[in-house]
């Protein structure tokens, strides 16, 4: 910067350039002192120029080398950086990387094994599922078999006291210590006679149809004499001598025994209305209902007990 500076700003060149263009040039040059002047100058400034030179020059030369040292000095840096860290953990990954396949065959047998293992397993859990089905099989079988004999063994007690039953009945006949004599239309039934009315009649009325025939309407004291009844009513429903007229829900038959055996249908009697209580046994199945005792019903059974 400097040089340049002192060439622009030198004297010479200002009076150089005021100069008129007839007297530019070294040709025309109008003295031999002006001539001089000027050659001095040119040396001076190439002088100057060629020091500029040297010195840039040998600034970037030295520059250089300290840069080309500095890279060197880097580079070395960046190897032994490389050794030290980066090698060091490749090498790690290397040796990790080693211990890996090494485990790789025995994690594979490890593998294998658990595979065998889960597949014994398997048909290990399928046997036990067909024993454990086979097992259901047979404990429904067993379970069958049992209700199958319970079923036949009290069946079984049933005939023998109805055989029982039987015996005592004919040996109590054949000793002349029980009655089997029953009147016209009425049918025996152990130590009773029963009658089954015709035509359809109110409670009181069926109670007065049977008291003209001497008897009363019937009370039902056993699932035997139940089983009698229902047979013998032919499907028709038919009133009995039950009723719960003095004290609501408690039924009193009309030998004025209390209610010990009974053969209620599901959910009676329900004293429907407020205005049931007579009771008469159902048509389809002889059941029991609690019924208006100023309805009729088709049918009345009367009892008596059987003459000698
Ligand atoms: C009838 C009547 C009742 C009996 C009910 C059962 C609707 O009334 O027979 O006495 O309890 O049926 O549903
Ligand atoms: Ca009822």
């Amino acid at each position: 910067m400097e040089p340049e500076a002192k060439w622009n700003g030198s004297s010479e060149q200002v009076e150089f350039s005021r100069m008129s263009p007839r007297s530019q040039g070294f040709t025309k040059l109008p003295g031999q002192k002006t001539c001089g002047k000027s050659v001095l100058l040119f040396t001076f400034v190439l002088l100057i120029s060629v020091a500029l030179w040297a010195a840039l020059l040998f600034l970037f030369l030295t520059r250089s080398k300290e840069i080309a040292q500095d890279l060197e000095k880097l580079q070395e840096s960046c190897v032994y950086h490389n050794d030290s860290g980066i090698v060091t953990i490749i090498r790690q990954l290397q040796m990790d990387q080693w211990d890996l396949k090494n485990d790789v065959p025995q994690l594979s047998k490890a593998l294998n094994k658990l595979q065998e293992d889960q597949t014994t397993l398997k048909s290990k859990a399928s046997q036990m599922n067909q024993q454990l089905d086979r097992l259901e099989e047979d404990r429904t079988a067993f379970k069958s078999q049992v209700l199958n004999e319970q079923n036949a063994a009290t069946q079984a007690w049933g005939k023998l006291q109805e055989e029982i039953e039987k015996l005592w009945t004919e040996f109590q006949r054949a000793n002349g210590s029980i009655c089997t004599n029953c009147p016209e239309n009425w049918q025996l039934f152990e130590k009773k006679c029963y009658f089954f009315g015709k035509e359809p009649k109110t409670w009181s009325q069926a109670k007065f149809a049977c008291v003209s025939l001497q008897g009363r309407l019937v009370s039902i004291k056993s699932k035997e004499e139940q089983a009698f009844l229902t047979q013998k009513a032919n499907k028709k429903g038919s009133w009995i001598g039950l009723r719960d007229l003095d004290i609501e829900g408690e039924f009193v038959w009309m030998d004025g025994s209390p209610l010990n055996y009974s053969n209620w249908s599901p959910g009676e009697p329900n004293n429907q209305g407020q205005g049931e209580d007579c009771v008469a046994m159902r048509a389809n199945n002889g059941r029991w209902n609690d019924a208006n005792c100023r309805g009729q019903q088709e049918s009345w059974i009367c009892e008596k007990l059987a003459t000698c």
